[in-house]
């Protein structure tokens, strides 16, 4: 039987590869150098999409493939494909939602305490060899703190749940009250800030919440407050944040993800109260193993005609 042509627009582990190949003739789009000849060699083959959350899928490119059926993200986040040119031809997406909620649960806190604790600087500081002669300043608690918290999701939950056993109050917002949770609502994202010690952005990214966390919100976190991002980095206005953390109006701020990421801007080197972490919520084998899985497991059901385990929208 031939196996479906499934485009692939990066690379995934080594382990889906494999078991990709075995299910699919796997069309490797990343590798070749001339991209749409590639694509128009293919097109009316390709029925699936295989893509990541940092890559996505453009209108452009559903444009030259008249027969795809879904496109499958490994990842949660899918403000990267055009899912109104994809609702609008019919054609099914799925992401990779919950199987990573406590991985980027687990670094968000990891990141709330780096910052407060300021352990990357910790470690350079022990290498140095420096502590011989020098003290190491005292700094910030974490436990008991406010967290205010920008999106109440999945992964939010995750995050809310680990920070109680820090003994921290826990606000809030999201445009829609959650009714029934026991944490305090604020309609406000301003408001929060200001009601917050450590902010934390985990909400989708895309065209809804971009520069969301804009200078008017760092102002109202003020001085002793901390900005967490394991969003996007689209959700913070980055100018604002760069000077904001220049200036110290913030305490600090603890990056997962960027604007232009992997080419970040690179005023970020030099801030001493920013903690910079590469995009890596999810970056388990564990965690990556589950991802890939969801990913294999969608196409299989698309192609068997069952009903996808993961859509979106
Ligand atoms: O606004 P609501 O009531 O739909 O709540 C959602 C919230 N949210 C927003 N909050 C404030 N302003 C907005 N414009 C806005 N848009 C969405 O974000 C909800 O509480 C949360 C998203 O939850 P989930 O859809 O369950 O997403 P999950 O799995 O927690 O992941 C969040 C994001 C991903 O989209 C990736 O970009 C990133 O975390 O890794």
């Amino acid at each position: 039987m031939t196996k479906p042509a499934l485009l692939m627009i990066g690379s995934y582990p080594n382990w889906d590869m494999q078991a990709l190949e075995r299910d699919y003739e796997v069309l490797r789009l990343w590798e070749q150098a001339d991209k749409d000849g590639f694509v128009a060699q293919h097109a009316a083959r390709i029925t699936a999409i295989g893509t990541r959350g940092d890559l996505g899928a453009s209108r452009a490119l559903m444009d030259k493939l008249p027969n795809l059926k879904i496109i499958a993200c490994n990842g949660v986040g899918t403000d990267a494909i055009d899912l109104a040119a994809a609702k609008a031809r019919g054609i099914a997406v799925t992401n990779t939602p919950d199987v990573l909620n406590e991985e980027v649960a687990d670094l968000t806190l990891a990141l709330m305490l780096g910052i407060a604790r300021q352990i990357g600087k910790g470690d350079a500081f022990v290498r140095s060899g420096k502590w011989a002669n020098e003290g190491w300043p005292l700094l910030t608690r974490m436990s008991g703190k406010r967290l205010g918290l920008l999106g109440l999701g999945r992964i939010g939950l995750a995050i809310a749940k680990r920070a109680e056993a820090f003994g921290m109050p826990i606000a809030y917002h999201t445009r829609t009250k959650r009714e029934g949770s026991a944490y305090t609502y604020y309609p406000s994202l301003v408001e929060l800030a200001q009601n917050s010690d450590f902010l934390v952005a985990i909400l989708p990214g895309g065209a809804g919440t971009q520069n969301i966390v804009n200078a008017d919100v760092l102002k109202a976190l003020g001085p002793k407050g901390f900005f967490i991002n394991v969003a996007r980095g689209t959700v913070a206005d980055e100018e604002a944040l760069l000077q904001a953390l220049a200036n110290k109006t913030i305490a600090g701020a603890a990056l997962d993800v960027f604007w232009n990421e992997p080419k970040i801007n690179e005023r970020f080197f030099k801030l001493e109260n920013a903690l910079l972490h590469p995009h890596g919520g999810s970056a388990t084998v564990e965690t990556r193993q589950a991802m890939g899985k969801l990913v294999q497991d969608n196409l299989a059901a698309h192609f068997a005609g069952k009903p996808l385990l993961t859509p979106v929208g």
